[in-house]
């Protein structure tokens, strides 16, 4: 049963700055709430995605609060949450890349291991378990090495990368601490969910993004990793509803949010072609499988035989999750959730965007400015 919210209520939210972050705070801010975020100090600016929601903090009433922070740094999150006194806290801060984990196995268990544990205990420390209801973002990636198929909240888990290892302690650590201490403190067991916001370097914006790029000749080729790799994918906008609904229950639970439904990579490059009206054939097999785009047009100047996809082995990782698909039958029934933006439809979007961008950068290219369109 979901429960009305006031508009005295106030939330914390880490990886303000990222994809779910974003919209998450847009969504608490139009519910009424006060907005905390923590970000990160950089060399330069990374709030991008938070800057149309930003309020000036000398605002009588401002809602919307950001503090410097890391999850790495315990006195650092008890003082804000000390200062915040937060009804809800999610946790969406993580080093979130699958493949960056292999690269740097230390530090993404440092952040999202023992960062949701430092959570946990400032909350504890803080004598806030009573108070405070705890949001942590867990993903369809503990599954890993599938033991069944759809997965739900019951299938057992394999992870299959040191990211996934990590979001494992921190999945358990949140059943723990929900046990010992009866804290409001759930899972949310979270499928891809990707949207125009998507980091550049996660496959589908990687492909929307890339292949906008070339069909306005900023780029030649798109250079990919595992194609066959199949996925559950939501949308952003409405994975964030369900955060929400789940710190508003009358018993904390966790929850498998996914469509249900599931595409290859392949599929998605398609679609992104298709949106760009670019025809591709498709040729060969295993790392030498190519695409060629038919209908270039003559303009762009492309070399003869130049293949506008192609596989790099670069990006294959060590251990490869190749099939998830999620089984949101939980969701459905307890909480009324369904989601409503098909993958398709994200797509669209998503390509409308990058198109949008890319016209922007040859424009800019055109007239003789550098532009820097590299997503590694
Ligand atoms: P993003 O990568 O877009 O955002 C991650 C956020 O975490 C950014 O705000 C980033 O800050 C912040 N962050 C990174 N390291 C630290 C740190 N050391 N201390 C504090 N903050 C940090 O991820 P998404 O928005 O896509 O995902 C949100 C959460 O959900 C993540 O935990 C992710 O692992 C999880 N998840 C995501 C799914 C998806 O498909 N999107 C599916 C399942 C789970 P900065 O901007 O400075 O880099
Ligand atoms: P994933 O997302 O690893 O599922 O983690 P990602 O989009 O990175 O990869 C999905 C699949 O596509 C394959 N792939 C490629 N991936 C990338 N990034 N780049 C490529 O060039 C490429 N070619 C093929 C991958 O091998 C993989 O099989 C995301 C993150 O948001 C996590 O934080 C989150 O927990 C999970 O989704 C659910």
């Amino acid at each position: 049963m979901t429960k009305t919210t006031t508009s005295t209520k106030s939330a914390l939210i880490t990886g303000i700055t990222g994809q779910d972050g974003s919209y998450l705070a847009e969504f608490l801010l139009e519910k009424g709430y006060t907005v905390h975020g923590i970000k990160r100090r950089a060399s330069s600016f990374n709030t991008a995605r938070i800057d149309h929601i930003y309020q000036d903090p000398h605002i009588e009433n401002a809602r919307f609060k950001l503090h410097y922070g890391d999850l790495s740094d315990t006195s650092n999150l008890v003082r804000i949450i000390q200062e915040a006194q937060p009804d809800e806290i999610y946790n969406l801060g993580a080093q979130s890349h699958v493949a960056v984990s292999f690269e740097s196995p230390e530090y993404t268990a440092d952040v999202d291991a023992v960062g949701t544990l430092r959570i946990l205990e400032a909350i504890r420390i803080l004598g806030l378990e009573k108070k405070t209801r705890f949001y942590q973002a867990s993903t369809s990636e503990l599954y890993g090495l599938v033991q069944e198929i759809p997965q739900k909240e019951s299938t057992p888990f394999y992870p299959r990368s040191p990211y996934a290892v990590a979001k494992l302690y921190a999945y358990w650590i949140t059943v723990n601490y929900r046990e010992a201490y009866g804290m409001y403190a759930c899972n949310g067991i979270l499928f891809n969910h990707e949207s125009p916001r998507r980091g550049e370097t996660f496959v589908t914006r990687k492909i929307t993004r890339g292949l906008a790029n070339i069909q306005q000749g900023l780029e030649s080729c798109l250079y990919m990793g595992n194609i066959d790799a199949l996925r559950d994918w939501g949308h952003a906008k409405d994975y964030v509803r369900m955060q929400w609904l789940m710190l508003q229950q009358d018993q904390a639970e966790d929850f498998v949010i996914a469509t249900g439904k599931q595409y290859s990579v392949r599929e998605f490059i398609g679609w992104t072609a298709e949106e760009l009206g670019m025809q591709l054939r498709w040729e060969g097999q295993g790392v030498e499988e190519r695409a060629y785009w038919v209908n270039a047009p003559a303009a762009l100047g492309r070399a003869a035989g130049q293949p506008v996809v192609q596989i790099d082995p670069r990006y294959f990782r060590p251990a490869e999750v190749e099939t998830l698909l999620g089984d949101p039958t939980k969701a459905r029934e307890k909480l009324g959730w369904e989601p409503v933006i098909t993958a398709r439809e994200m797509c669209a979007e998503m390509v409308s965007a990058d198109l949008a961008q890319a016209k922007q950068h040859a424009l800019l290219k055109r007239h003789g400015y550098a532009v820097n369109v590299s997503a590694e």
